[in-house]
């Protein structure tokens, strides 16, 4: 086995009982961001996403549609499939929660539970939401004006009794409040954190985990009358994925998950009862748990009845994929909520892309091409400026590192375009134009420390735009194993004597479409 660290970092699994929205496109982009650059700096990761598919909620959209619930599962897995690849998702594997593999897994960790203790049978009645999938206490609920009762999601919730097994969860807050003080990194953010653990202080009832109402998910072992609450399945196909119940198989070295990438709405199931079933089952709890905020349109909520729900596929196909994937990952604080609107996009494609660092590169790839015949020249003696450009330039690798270990993306963003703004001043101050008569050493000198600053942005904006990254590296004929994180800094400066190919526009402005017709 390589000495190579591991990272297995997972999305949520998405309900395909519709296609998938602009929330599921932000959580993919967001993961697979983390993925490949966790990759660069030298992990063998291994990432997961997948699709959700049993519970009534997919049983009810079906029956809806005159489908069976299997149908709209195969339909719509497909699209988020699809959705993953035309996102530029670098994951390694796709689990479908009605794979073979997953009703074996499913069910030796509810066998794990039973043998522990943790597992009896009862009657359940209580206030149940649909679409939460979720009971809920009768203080967790409200009569609104309109007759109806909600419980904390703001979803209807009706009273429903039945047969049902229980999971101990009662027994486990003392242990869960043990492991977040000792591992204050479990739950991310804080805020997430903090509503967390007063949740679990408050005191933790037994959960129902299996149903009668219904058969569309995966049969309790020994008792095939019942089948499993759809959030016991749901939550074990991230061991599913490595192999489990084989903890011989070869994927299984990746268990324990270092972190699970889901939205706000989800973190009790990831931060309570996942960890409470796997301490039950006697297997190693997840590193970490990140909760990103949601995304709106303008600030309002979407929803199919508004009509304001964001196609993945269209507003890709509409701006391009990288400009789309910054463009999410800048503007919104990870793990905050955050708004999107045309406006926005178009500013941060222009502002940050065209004008920022494709301007940056296109100036300085251009004159070397022009003035040096398109080759990388050797450097003069480094003035302090340059030095201090390079050092700048060369400390962004620690600072993207502290960043990502709190999954900050936009802040890993915001320290890299200050250093294209840097890059900008510096240019604009020694104006290698102007060298270029009086002074051709010292133009060329600039020039290789603005195509080096270009070379280092190019490597660390890979995660966030692989494509657009690529090209840039390509400009400067940077070989495909010189693109990891190892060869930031002084460790791989650009090499006097490569010969570059002609210079091209990596990142477009954008046009607005009406303008582009009149003009074209
Ligand atoms: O919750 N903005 O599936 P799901 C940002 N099957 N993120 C959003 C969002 C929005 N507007 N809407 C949804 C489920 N999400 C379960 C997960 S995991 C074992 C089971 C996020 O299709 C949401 O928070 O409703 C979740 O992380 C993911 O999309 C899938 O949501």
């Amino acid at each position: 086995m390589s000495d190579t660290p591991t990272f297995y970092i997972t999305t949520a699994i998405a309900y395909p009982n519709g296609v998938p929205h602009i929330g599921h496109a932000y959580e993919m982009i967001a993961t697979d961001t983390i993925a490949r650059f966790q990759r660069l700096d030298g992990y063998d990761v291994r990432f997961l996403t997948g699709t959700d598919e049993h519970g009534i909620k997919m049983l009810q959209t079906a029956r809806a549609q005159g489908l069976t619930a299997r149908e709209l599962a195969d339909r719509n897995s497909e699209r988020f499939r699809e959705m993953a690849q035309v996102l530029g998702a670098s994951n390694d594997d796709f689990i479908r929660t009605t794979d073979e593999r997953h009703y074996a897994a499913s069910q030796a960790i509810w066998k794990r539970m039973q043998d522990a203790g943790d597992i009896y049978k009862g009657g359940y009645s209580g206030w149940y939401s649909v679409r939460d999938e979720a009971y809920y206490g009768e203080d967790e609920t409200e009569v609104r004006a309109d007759g109806v009762r909600y419980g904390p999601q703001g979803t209807p919730v009706e009273w429903v009794e039945e047969e049902s097994y229980f999971f101990r969860l009662s027994d486990f807050a003392e242990r869960l409040l043990k492991h977040y003080e000792e591992h204050p990194e479990f739950i991310g953010p804080q805020e997430r954190r903090n509503e967390v653990m007063s949740f679990v202080k408050g005191g933790l009832r037994d959960l129902s985990i299996s149903r009668t109402t219904f058969d569309w998910g995966i049969p309790v072992p020994g008792d095939e009358k019942h089948v499993m609450y759809v959030w016991v399945d749901a939550l074990t196909n991230y061991i599913t994925a490595l192999g489990y119940p084989d903890e011989l198989s070869d994927l299984w070295r990746y268990w324990p998950a270092n972190l699970h990438v889901i939205g706000k709405d989800i973190v009790r199931f990831h931060a309570v009862y996942w960890p409470a079933f796997l301490m039950s089952a006697g297997l190693p709890l997840p590193q970490r748990v990140f909760a990103h905020g949601f995304l709106f349109n303008r600030g309002e909520k979407m929803s199919k009845s508004v009509g304001n729900v964001i196609d993945p596929f269209a507003i890709t196909e509409h701006y391009g994929l990288d400009p789309v994937r910054y463009f999410l990952l800048r503007e919104v604080a990870f793990g905050q909520d955050g708004s999107y609107s045309h406006e926005a996009i178009a500013n941060r494609i222009n502002a940050d892309l065209a004008n920022g660092i494709g301007n940056l590169a296109q100036r300085s790839l251009s004159m070397i091409a022009k003035n040096l015949g398109g080759i990388v020249p050797e450097p003069g003696a480094f003035t302090p400026e340059d030095e201090a450009m390079l050092a700048s330039t060369d400390a962004l690798l620690e600072i993207a590192r502290a960043e990502m270990k709190t999954q900050a993306i936009h802040a890993m963003l915001n320290a890299i375009w200050q250093v294209v703004a840097e890059a900008d001043r510096y240019f604009a101050g020694q104006a290698p134009w102007a060298l270029r008569k009086t002074d051709p050493a010292r133009m060329a000198t600039v020039l290789y420390v603005t195509a080096e600053v270009v070379r280092q942005i190019g490597i660390l904006i890979q995660p966030v735009m692989p494509g657009s990254a690529g090209k840039l590296l390509d400009l400067l004929a940077v070989p495909e194993e010189k693109r990891g994180f190892a060869e930031l800094g002084a460790a791989g400066r650009l090499s006097s004597g490569t010969v570059l190919p002609a210079p091209q526009g990596v990142f477009p402005r954008y046009v607005e479409p009406e303008t582009a017709e009149k003009e074209g």
